[in-house]
């Protein structure tokens, strides 16, 4: 599909180049994408901007969130259809990309529900004064989303943008965003509004740097790498517009001596394979309490050789990298910390079968990784688990708030004292104990501190996020 959404039906970009799709199963191409630019991304604004003051505008909160859920309703209706999609255009395990749809409507869900529920204040003030304070929505969002979670990322970001009356300009990632346009044709067919959604493909660079400066958007939400935040955030600030960011993470799992390993190997193990290490939340720092340390690595060494990956359709643990390019750079990353003599603890093994121009990369644990290296700090968006060992309390707690990130962080401990006061010290949007992710909920709010960005999505807060308050004060006496 070479062409755009923008206004309720398919345009032509204003480039008549495309973008060719590639499978990363298999590597190879097999559809092409409308290359956008900042002329259609201007289009696209203009008809969210005529949605946001026409009909989807004057809409109120109940019937937009019935909107919302006949969406929802529809994608599950088409999950089969979706999921296939996703699965092609990601390589991910059919598996994973059927609960990325179930999640994708169950953000319409949750948030159609939550339309006409986020309420305003009544002010006490000064006699003869009242004073309402009522919630509206921005005007028109900019979305730019990545290429790991394709849909999830979609109805994490425009399904509350909706809910509280804006109109979304969405710029997929130009590596994954098949299901992005199926959807828009779903969403037009559940009765959204024309222009309340639409969506330009393209490189991030020609239509994503041309959404986050264009002057007529009222907010903007970004879900990427920390370099191409900063130039979100400067471009935005141009037109003082405001900024959501998440920016990824080098998120700790931190394993007491007390800890229930039955429970928690399968799970560290899942928490950095899922998605084949591309999530921004993956539990990348393994953190043992030194005196179980070789006990932890022997057990999550032994799950790391067990790891079968494969292409989508094999229900393989985990599949391909997203592109050959990413695919590239995590190869490299691996070679570099295997130069510099880090013991690799356990690797995953690829069977000689998988399609030879296929983006796999075996699952990788190292360890001890000094707390200084390279893989101690970094994000490798891969299966790559870096092992640390520690000795106390304080100790873990340094050397988990010790990156730049702080998106997620996971506490292994029977101890419930130590559960709280580790959840206090750890400096992190979210924190587990005794699991990780816990299903990746829709009720929870979700977001980083420092490097990993700043903003929350997801759960209620996220229709804080995507409205404004404005303070009506009225004298009648
Ligand atoms: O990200 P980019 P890439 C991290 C992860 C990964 C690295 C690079 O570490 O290895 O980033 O991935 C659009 N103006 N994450 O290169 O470039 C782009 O088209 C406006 C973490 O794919 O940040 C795409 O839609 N937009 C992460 C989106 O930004 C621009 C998920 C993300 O691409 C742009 C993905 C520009 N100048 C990568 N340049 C997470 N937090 O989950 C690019 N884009």
């Amino acid at each position: 599909m070479s062409k755009l959404f923008i206004g309720g039906g398919w345009q032509s970009a204003s480039n008549p180049e495309s973008i060719p799709v590639y499978a990363p199963a298999t590597g190879e191409a097999y559809a092409e994408i409308a290359r956008g630019q900042a002329a259609d991304i201007d289009l696209a604004v203009r008809a969210a901007r005529a949605a946001v003051q026409g009909e989807w505008g004057a809409l109120s909160a109940t019937e937009r969130g019935r909107i919302l859920v006949r969406i929802g309703l529809s994608v599950l209706d088409n999950i089969d259809e979706l999921a296939a999609i996703e699965a092609k255009d990601t390589g991910k395990p059919l598996a994973l990309a059927r609960k990325d749809m179930e999640a994708l409507a169950r953000y319409f869900e949750f948030y159609g529900g939550a339309a006409d529920k986020l309420h305003g204040q009544v002010i006490p003030y000064l006699s003869g004064y009242s004073v309402n304070v009522v919630r509206e929505a921005y005007g028109v969002v900019g979305h730019i989303i990545p290429w790991n979670y394709p849909a999830q990322m979609l109805g994490r970001t425009i399904a509350p943008a909706l809910a509280m009356g804006n109109a979304s300009v969405v710029k997929p990632a130009e590596d994954a965003c098949m299901t992005s346009l199926r959807f828009a044709e779903l969403a037009s067919a559940a009765g959204l509004p024309a222009g309340a959604l639409n969506i330009v493909t393209g490189y991030g660079r020609e239509a994503g740097a041309a959404l986050a400066a264009h002057p007529d958007i009222n907010l903007i939400t970004f879900t990427g790498s920390p370099q191409v935040g900063v130039e979100i955030q400067t471009a935005a600030a141009r037109n003082h517009v405001k900024c959501v960011l998440e920016l990824g993470g080098k998120s700790p799992q931190i394993v007491f001596a007390d800890a229930d390993l039955d429970k928690a190997v399968p799970i560290i193990v899942g928490a950095i394979i899922q998605n084949a290490g591309q999530t921004c939340s993956a539990g990348s720092r393994l953190l043992v309490q030194r005196e179980i340390y070789d006990q932890v690595i022997e057990r999550v060494a032994a799950r790391f050789r067990e790891i079968r990956v494969g292409a989508p359709e094999t229900s393989p643990d985990c599949g391909p990298i997203i592109t050959r390019a990413q695919f590239e750079r995590v190869q490299r990353f691996i070679a570099e910390v295997k130069e510099s003599g880090l013991p690799v603890l356990a690797e995953g093994v690829l069977d000689a079968n998988l399609p030879a121009e296929g983006y796999y990369v075996a699952p990788t644990l190292f360890g001890p990784v000094p707390r200084d290296h390279k893989l101690a700090l970094e994000e490798v968006f891969g299966p790559v688990l870096a092992a640390m060992p520690f000795d106390d309390e304080d100790d873990a707690v340094a050397l988990a708030n010790g990156t730049e990130y702080g998106l997620v962080a996971a506490i292994w401990s029977e101890n419930g004292a130590r559960q709280q006061r580790l959840a206090k010290r750890l400096e992190a949007g979210q924190v587990f104990i005794n699991c990780y992710g816990a299903g990746g909920g829709v009720e929870l709010p979700f977001g980083g501190v420092r490097k990993s960005g700043h903003g929350r999505e997801k759960g209620f807060l996220a229709l804080e996020e995507f409205s404004v308050t404005k303070t009506v004060v009225s004298h009648h006496g």
